[in-house]
């Protein structure tokens, strides 16, 4: 029986990863359940699921969340700290990350600091701060998983080749291309949220339906990738596939090519994390062949999404530049989910910050808190 912590569990992942979790109490049970701020949901979820502790990131909310679970002998806590320091758990055996962007670094650093597997959803963990993160994976012997569908899709493509250290020579990482693939520059103008949170294939919380819509998603996959399997950016190319039906793909130094395939549900790369390396039954719908007589491939327009031109860049400069880029796209897409600002000035705002914040080569944790803090500020300032 494995013990989760849940962090971020009213979100499209953590629902997710509780419905996987019910269709099987005999592998899994829950530890802990953490929410920003839907109180509501996580009082029903810790009803349902009866874990130990609970924590709620708003303070205000305390009260109301302590006194609806008092009767069910679950403790509460609140605040971000609480947070962070839930994950020190004894009777955790794994974390799935499942916040919402930066958020998620210091939970993440001290669940590995505290020797414990993270399966990891909340990818700018490690675009951030991807080399301390490794750093202290293997320093603390705790793995991290990917839940990301492409990244669990290339790591389940490596299973059994690890073992003979066979080297990775390119990922293909797909991208569906979101719901402005093919738009023109002066289509691309006029694009209002409501046309950017319709995703064709997936269904995702509001941060990474933009990011999709905007391809920074994929430009932090990419940087994603490179922590995960030690690739070079140069050696990651980005395929869209309107289809979501390959995941990614692996191709090794004897030139073969291998692809994870499936329907496009999070619930499966969500369970093999969790049971990893098993598998395990599941009852998720299958993919047919027959369903799709065409899976297409084409290149990505770097022109028009230039947020994936701007990832490149900012992880061949490396040290604190991807956090600056990931900080400066959080006011961006935040920005834009607002009507503050239009789709294209995004990757203006994150141009200009990227521009402007000191450039450290080697960050220390403080660093990137810093560079991370300095650069919501500048990148608000240009609001
Ligand atoms: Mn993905």
């Amino acid at each position: 029986m494995k013990r989760v912590a849940i962090l971020g569990s009213t979100g499209s992942i953590g629902t997710q990863a509780l419905e996987v979790i019910s269709q099987h109490p005999d592998e899994f049970s829950v530890e802990v359940l953490t929410a920003h701020n839907n109180a509501d949901l996580l009082i029903k979820q810790a009803i349902q699921f009866q874990p130990n502790t609970v924590i709620i990131s708003n303070k205000e909310k305390y009260s109301y969340v302590q006194q609806a679970l008092d009767s069910h002998m679950i403790k509460v806590f609140a605040g971000d700290q609480a947070l962070a320091q839930v994950v020190e758990m004894d009777t955790i055996d794994i974390v799935l990350g499942a916040l919402v962007g930066y958020s998620g670094l210091l939970p993440i650093i001290n669940a590995l600091k505290h020797g414990k597997p993270v399966a990891l959803a909340n990818k700018e963990v490690l675009v951030v701060a991807g080399q301390l993160v490794n750093k202290l994976s293997h320093e603390h012997n705790a793995a991290i998983l990917p839940v990301d569908s492409e990244h669990s899709a290339i790591f389940q493509c490596m299973a059994g080749e690890f073992e003979y250290s066979n080297s990775i020579e390119k990922i293909y990482l797909t991208a569906s291309g979101g719901p402005f693939r093919g738009f023109t520059k002066e289509q691309l103008q006029t694009v209002t949220k409501q046309q950017a949170l319709k995703h064709p294939n997936w269904d995702m919380g509001a941060k990474v339906t933009i990011d999709s819509a905007s391809l920074m998603n994929k430009g932090l996959e990419m940087i994603e990738a490179k922590w995960l399997f030690g690739v070079d950016s140069s050696n990651i190319e980005v395929v869209v596939h309107p289809q979501s039906i390959v995941h990614s793909a692996v191709q090794f130094t004897d030139g073969s090519i291998k692809a994870q395939m499936g329907l496009p549900d999070m619930k499966l790369p969500i369970q093999y994390a969790l049971t990893y390396p098993r598998r395990i039954q599941s009852h998720f719908p299958r993919f047919s062949f027959w369903d799709y007589p065409q899976l297409t491939f084409e290149k990505p327009q770097p022109d028009n999404f230039r947020n994936l031109y701007l990832a490149f860049e900012a992880i061949a400069k490396s040290g604190n530049m991807p956090c600056i880029m990931n900080a400066a796209n959080e006011v961006a897409v935040q920005a834009f989910l607002h009507d503050k600002i239009s789709f294209f000035a995004m990757s203006n705002l994150i141009e200009k910050t990227m521009e402007h914040i000191s450039f450290i080569q080697t960050p220390s944790l403080d660093e990137y808190v810093l560079t991370h803090n300095e650069s919501i500020a500048y990148a608000q300032s240009l609001l």
